[in-house]
């Protein structure tokens, strides 16, 4: 199929619009011109009450029948007309028994009358043509359709809300104030038209800049939400870091025993931890060994462990050595790093005291020789419930202290990042052609090449660039 015919939106067109599994309901979209006479012939009303097409918002009751007037499900009806629906269009959606037997039977019916199936994302992008909505609102949709965590939903909800939107737009009305009287002063210089203040244009592309830059940041920090940050459980053997990990996943999840050396592959589990997305990866126990397994896993941790954000590690209270020594020497300053000294329950309650001051004292004077300077210090125990209130906590401060999001505004697709940072690229040769003092006609080129992203980015210019990145990312039906 031609871009063409999609931004032509002549067919009428049709899919599933839940998820494509047995379920309670099953729901079946259609839209464009046909729909109303499509749901005509296969929809018997159960009152022999007709749909009445001059009115939308209204929902039927009846069944779907096939052309030998065999019925294939109960279900009810609703009627959208445009330009009152999501995608502007007259559209109908039958909610039907989510059985993935009888939605596919209907969907048959309906293309067997004239609907062609949707491309992933079309009934959105059909919204977007027909100015339900602008760009980023769809790309709103889809987060939202997507989302993982409560922070990803709440950037989603702001997006839909046009917060997006409205800071695209700003630097789009920037422009659009400049172009032209640049144009016109090129075009038109025997006219009287009144000369630039080039010091205030400049300033202005220095603030889109600026708040581009910004964007592009947030849209870094963001990923964390989206993939998840990763973190690593470190430490000698047995010292109860599958534990940990169980705790953290709320499951038995990896096994554990008093045996050291029990985990010897890498294991890593997502976690949703207080709206918060960790990828986190339970590790071999680090010692020296000649167990080859053992030893694959233990340099697979070290892998593990350059890469990730977050590093807990994990030792036992009254047996800190230099293994912990060499472990903790792996470590990078980026990292956030949380220690918990475990397993406090085996001391007595006399001598605990005196237990966590030498123990601190101890890993203080590892840290200090390392050169590490952020660290958490936590004396736990996992198995018996103690302090891990103190971990959650850490766990927390970290997210606020490292990626906190202020903005209301989010790119969230690496398709908008792209168009900001080309974006960014022609402001940069725009400014640097000034800077020249090279023909104003240079600038000029520049401005409209940035001010042709920008339109992208709100699909007020639909390209075929537009048109892939919308079909390749949505799902079906959306
Ligand atoms: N007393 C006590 N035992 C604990 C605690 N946490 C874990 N354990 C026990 O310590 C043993 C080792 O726990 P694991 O979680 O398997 O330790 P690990 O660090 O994953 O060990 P490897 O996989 O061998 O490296 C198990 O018997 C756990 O039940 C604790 O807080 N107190
Ligand atoms: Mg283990």
């Amino acid at each position: 199929m031609i871009i063409q015919d999609l931004l032509l939106k002549e067919d009428t067109i049709v899919a599933i619009s839940t998820a494509l599994k047995n379920a309670p309901i099953g729901i079946i979209r259609i839209s464009g011109n046909k729909s109303f006479d499509i749901i005509s012939q296969i929809f018997k009303p159960k009152n022999k009450k007709k749909i009445n097409f001059n009115k939308g918002y209204r929902i039927y009751y009846g069944y779907i029948i096939n052309d030998n007037n065999e019925i294939i499900d109960e279900v009810l009806v609703s009627i959208f007309r445009k330009p009152y629906s999501y995608t502007g269009e007259d559209m109908v959606e039958i909610s039907a028994h989510g059985n993935i037997i009888i939605l596919n039977k209907i969907v048959e019916l309906i293309k067997s009358k004239g609907a062609r199936l949707a491309k992933g994302g079309e009934f959105t992008l059909r919204a977007v043509l027909n100015q339900k909505m602008d760009l980023t609102q769809a790309f709103a949709i889809k987060d939202i359709i997507e989302a993982n965590t409560e922070k990803q939903l709440e950037i989603a909800f702001k997006n839909l809300n046009g917060k997006l939107s409205n800071k695209i737009n700003e630097i789009k009305e920037k422009l659009i104030y400049w172009i032209p009287w640049i144009e016109a002063l090129v075009d038109f210089p025997e006219e009287d038209i009144p000369p630039i203040d080039y010091n205030l244009f400049i300033n202005d592309l220095i603030s889109i800049k600026q708040s581009i830059i910004r964007m592009l940041q947030n849209y870094e920090k963001l990923k964390i939400y989206k993939e998840g940050i990763d973190t690593v459980i470190i430490g000698k053997p047995n010292v109860g870091k599958s534990t940990f990990f169980n705790y953290l996943y709320g499951q038995e999840r990896v096994i554990t025993s008093d045996i050291p050396g029990t985990t010897r592959d890498i294991i890593s589990e997502y976690i949703n931890f207080n709206g918060f997305l960790l990828k986190i990866y339970d590790t071999a126990g680090f010692r020296k060994t000649q167990d080859k397994i053992e030893e694959i896993g233990i340099q697979k941790a070290l892998q593990i462990i350059k890469n990730a954000k977050l590093v807990f590690f994990l030792t036992e209270i009254n047996s800190i050595d230099l293994n912990d020594k060499e472990l903790l020497s792996n470590l990078n300053e980026n990292q956030y790093l949380i220690i918990i000294i475990n397993k406090i329950d085996k001391i007595e309650s006399k001598d605990l005291n005196k237990a966590i001051e030498n123990n601190t004292s101890l890993i203080k004077e590892i840290l200090y020789n390392l050169n590490i300077k952020n660290y958490k210090i936590i004396f736990a125990s996992i198995k018996e419930n103690i302090n891990l209130d103190q971990i959650n906590k850490a766990i927390t401060e970290f997210f606020e202290t490292n990626e906190n999001l202020e903005d209301n505004f989010y790119i969230t697709d690496i398709f908008q990042k792209e168009l900001l940072q080309e974006v960014l690229n022609y402001l940069d040769k725009a400014i640097f052609e000034y800077q020249n003092n090279n023909p104003v006609e240079l600038i000029l080129v520049n401005l409209r090449l940035a001010l042709e992203k920008i339109l992208n980015l709100l699909g007020t210019d639909i390209t075929e660039l537009v048109i892939n990145n919308m079909l390749n990312r949505f799902c079906i039906g959306k």
